[in-house]
């Protein structure tokens, strides 16, 4: 397989104006009559016009209605002779056949569960009719569905529908005319037997819009939370940026066989079942709370994504960046306090460090703009759309929020209708603010765009009692990453704020500086090195430094013990609060880890397990809030911190900190679960969903405390609460409760738990992920996994599936897959080669969970990497997998 490279891009020889579509859909043998409007691009090169297709029959290609010369080049249909552009538009026709049935890659047009869908993204169009399949060709859909009527009543596709009616022999047919332009990666269609729920709503403007969650019959009652989703996102757009709702009718199908979360295509979103479907007796609060901001993710790339695309995909930051910018901003304006808003910037920052950091620092290291790429379905990375995401926050920081609202509205109005660049984003926000730090600095700041890797910031206060000032320096440093030996200072936006020792905030002034100011001061760092220095100062103040994680970056800093302890307890700013708290629970990990060799004393000391328990007392503090203090760095985090890492010692040492966390605050876990267990009627609001995870979670320590002091109590209280709870969150925390202290009730819960749910797919995920996913003892994870694949109902080719019980294990769950034997890398490279045959995107996915394997101990490394090896050997790979490991083992 060949590199394709950003540098390479050229404009296409030809434009697509417009696109006349009809399917005769049929499960084995669906017909597609593609009939287009062309002509040349004047601006390129004279070029033949080269198509792509990917698995498809072709049966006919007329030019202006007659049969045309064309040859195929690999997957590509060649047509040569074509008119040139003084001679006007041209009509192309091609009739092609797929076979929707058995394309089990989910690209394309597929069948699930008896009811037609497509995924054209990124390159999945190609897979219908030969195409221009590139964002930066944009055209006007004309589309007729033709099928069975009794089998397929909905049919369903962008835009408007326009017209529809009966067919001889039981068929009939739906027209739909897309009044946007739009690139081929944005088509849908949808057809078979789905019932919708339905709101009319007026927008701001008065215009009137009808919103439609369409599912299968039965699921009509888990759809009210994905309703209100969808109308908060319309309503926010508008509300915070001014982006209207541009349609008259705007849909959401689900499906339960998708391969990402959800699609933005125009006017008809398609998503994975796990992020519409919700009910208080199938789906937990994180399940509410995701569904949530997919649903306004997918809503906002109606502007950020189909309004204005991207022109290649090394620009796909562009519009996934910006748009989990937006929908983190959505979620973060729908919390009531900034407690709640600080727990949701807490998760996003958890989820940058634990997924985007490794991947950072790992073989498949990229920049938010990669610069090369052999399949682009592996590039939807956590770095495209969570640091991208950042990098968009951090243009928000430089220029204000009212600001960047200005820099989004001139985005829009330059680029509306067209397929533009990162830089063109960039230089939108610069130029609505033209005096900002932004602006000063834009070709330096798009260096988070073009470098990879993390930046680390190393930095070292000293006080000067006799001048009354603090010097902070500041030393930023990237490591080196593939194909990038060396790298340039970024532009960062450092928040920092000053604590005396009793955990008040100081005032600030900066050196040279007449004005003083109270609480977070940004401070921009753009030079390798930079001293900061605070005057006025009585004595050593504690610096919160990197406040609301400001920056996507590393921060070092020699901090001690009490200094560490004033922030927990004092902080102002939540985010640091919680850090403090995570730097302790990491440093006592890599002590515990390092000392493992020689003793097995307790990981914890009094004063971290004090503190813990006055976050639990604290009456001020919201119950999400303590739950997420009372998180312990997770192994992944643990390991990131090592150079070398013994998968085995990160979770024992783990372990055993929970173990004494369980028992060490074991009467603060009863009252805490005493008085949060009761939220009364279920909403999913952050107040009672916070309640119920800190409930949930001094359940889980009570039941851990219970197996080392043999106590029957409460894992006897933990099965009733799990036969009585009221909601899947209760339910699902009790049942955890169990299973991960390994308690012996936890057999009989987890099968009720799959008698009461073996008609709900998502649950039934769950309760595989669960137990794929559970703390290994003695290596018991394994061969469960194996016997948990023989389940009539598993299945490797439903990616929710075979994500629940393959990745739970070979990705979420490190004590049990690094395993001294190999056992678990054989294992994941059987899995690997098998899921490659069937889904490479899934497949391609996996392998990314032996990433990180250069890094392991001994004997560790050389079995993973065996096992990389093994799977880069097997002949006909796909290119998706090929690549992965190929990059691991370079
Ligand atoms: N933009 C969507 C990407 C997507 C996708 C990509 C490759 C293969 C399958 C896929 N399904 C959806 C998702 C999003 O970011 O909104
Ligand atoms: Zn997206």
């Amino acid at each position: 397989p060949i590199a394709i490279r950003r540098e390479d891009y050229a404009a296409p020889g030809y434009w697509i104006d417009t696109v006349d579509l009809t399917f005769d859909l049929d499960p084995a043998k669906t017909r597609v009559l593609n009939r287009m409007r062309l002509r040349r691009n004047p601006d390129a090169p004279i070029q033949p016009l080269r198509l792509d297709g990917d698995e498809l029959n072709l049966a006919r290609v007329l030019v202006n209605g007659q049969g045309a010369s064309f040859r195929m080049e690999g997957d590509q249909l060649v047509i040569d002779g074509l008119p040139y552009a003084e001679e006007g538009d041209f009509e192309l026709e091609i009739f092609t056949t797929c076979c929707p049935i058995k394309n089990t890659k989910l690209m394309g047009l597929f069948v699930s569960e008896d009811t037609f869908f497509t995924q054209c993204e990124a390159e999945g169009f190609r897979r219908i009719t030969y195409f221009l399949d590139r964002p930066d060709v944009m055209s006007t859909y004309t589309v007729t569905l033709r099928a069975a009527k009794a089998a397929y009543p909905v049919l369903l596709s962008n835009g408007n529908l326009v017209e529809q009616g009966d067919l001889p022999e039981g068929r009939h047919f739906a027209k739909w005319v897309d009044p946007f332009r739009k690139p081929s990666y944005l088509f849908a269609l949808v057809a078979g037997k789905l019932v919708a729920r339905e709101q009319r709503i007026t927008a701001r403007n008065g215009k009137e819009h009808l919103l439609q969650v369409y599912v299968r019959a039965g699921d009509l009652d888990k759809t009210e939370h994905a309703m209100n989703s969808l109308i908060n996102s319309v309503l926010w757009d508008e509300a915070r940026f001014g982006l209207p709702l541009d349609l008259d009718r705007f849909m959401i199908v689900a499906t339960s066989d998708f391969n990402m979360g959800a699609m933005e295509n125009k006017g008809l979103n398609i998503f994975n079942t796990k992020y519409v479907l919700a009910n208080q007796a199938t789906a937990t609060d994180a399940d509410y709370s995701n569904i949530e901001s997919v649903v306004g993710h997918e809503y906002f790339h109606n502007w950020s994504g189909d309004r204005v695309t991207c022109r290649d995909w090394f620009q796909l930051s562009l519009k996934e960046g910006l748009t989990v910018f937006r929908d983190q901003e959505f979620s973060q304006d729908l919390c009531a306090d900034a407690s709640a808003r600080a727990v949701k910037r807490i998760e996003d920052v958890r989820v940058l460090r634990t997924a985007q950091f490794p991947e950072d620092a790992g073989p498949m290291a990229h920049p938010v703009r990669p610069d090369s790429y052999i399949e682009i379905s592996n590039f939807y990375t956590v770095t495209i759309y969570e640091k991208g995401a950042e990098v968009v926050r951090m243009m928000q920081t430089l220029v204000g929020r009212k600001g960047f609202e200005a820099g989004i509205t001139l985005y829009f109005e330059r680029h509306d209708g067209h397929a533009v660049t990162c830089d063109d984003f960039a230089q939108a926000i610069a130029d609505a603010n033209p005096e900002s730090e932004l602006a000063r600095l834009l070709p330096q700041f798009k260096r988070w765009y073009s470098q990879a890797g993390t930046p680390r910031l190393a930095a070292h206060g000293v006080y000067d009692a006799q001048n009354r000032s603090y010097t902070l320096s500041v030393v930023q440093s990237c490591p080196p990453t593939p194909g990038q030996p060396t790298k340039e200072p970024f532009v960062i936006p450092l928040n920092i704020g000053l604590l005396d020792a009793n955990g008040r905030e100081l005032p600030i002034q900066l050196e040279g500086e007449s004005e003083v100011t109270r609480g977070t001061r940004t401070v921009v760092l753009s030079r390798a090195g930079e001293q900061l220095t605070f005057v006025g100062l009585d004595a050593e103040p504690v610096p919160s430094i990197l406040r609301g994680f400001s920056a996507p970056v590393i921060l070092d800093f020699d901090y001690t013990d009490a200094q560490l302890l004033t922030l927990l307890a004092n902080d102002p700013d939540p985010f640091n609060r919680w850090e403090a708290g995570q730097r302790l629970g990491l440093r006592a990990a890599l002590q515990g880890i390092a000392a493992l060799a020689t003793d097995t004393t307790p990981v914890l000391n009094d004063a971290y397990i004090d503190a813990m328990r006055s976050v639990l007392r604290n009456p001020q503090l919201d119950a999400a809030f303590k739950e997420l203090v009372l998180t312990l760095p997770s192994e992944t985090y643990i390991a990131e911190q090592l150079d070398v890492v013994d998968p085995q010692r990160v979770h024992l040492v783990r372990e055993a900190m929970r173990a004494q966390l369980a028992t060490a605050l074991f009467a603060d876990w009863e009252k805490v679960y005493e008085e949060n267990h009761d939220t009364g009627a279920y909403t999913p609001d952050p107040t009672s969903s916070g309640r119920r995870a800190l409930a949930g979670m001094a359940l889980n320590f009570l039941c851990l405390a219970a197996r080392a002091s043999g106590d029957t109590v409460w894992p006897g209280k933990t099965l009733q609460r799990f036969k009585d709870a009221g909601n899947m969150t209760d339910r699902f925390n009790a049942l955890n409760a169990l299973v991960s202290s390994g308690h012996t009730l936890a057999a009989q819960a987890l099968a009720r738990f799959h008698a009461i749910f073996k008609d709900e797919a998502l649950v039934i995920d769950k309760w595989f992920s669960l137990q794929a996913g559970a703390s290994d003892r003695g290596g018991d994870i394994l061969p469960l996994v194996k016997q948990l694949m023989k389940h009539p109902d598993f299945s490797l080719k439903n990616p929710n599936r075979a994500r629940s019980v393959i990745f739970s294990y070979c990705s979420a769950n490190p004590g049990a897959f690094h395993r001294p034997d190999a056992a678990g890398y054989v294992f994941w490279s059987d899995r690997v080669i098998e899921l490659d045959a069937i889904n490479p995107q899934v497949a391609a996915r996996l392998a990314r969970s032996l990433d990180r394997w250069s890094k392991l101990a001994e004997p560790y490394r050389s079995a993973a990497r065996e096992a990389i090896a093994r799977v880069a050997a097997k002949p006909d790979l796909s290119k998706d997998t090929h690549e992965v490991v190929t990059r691991a083992l370079a």
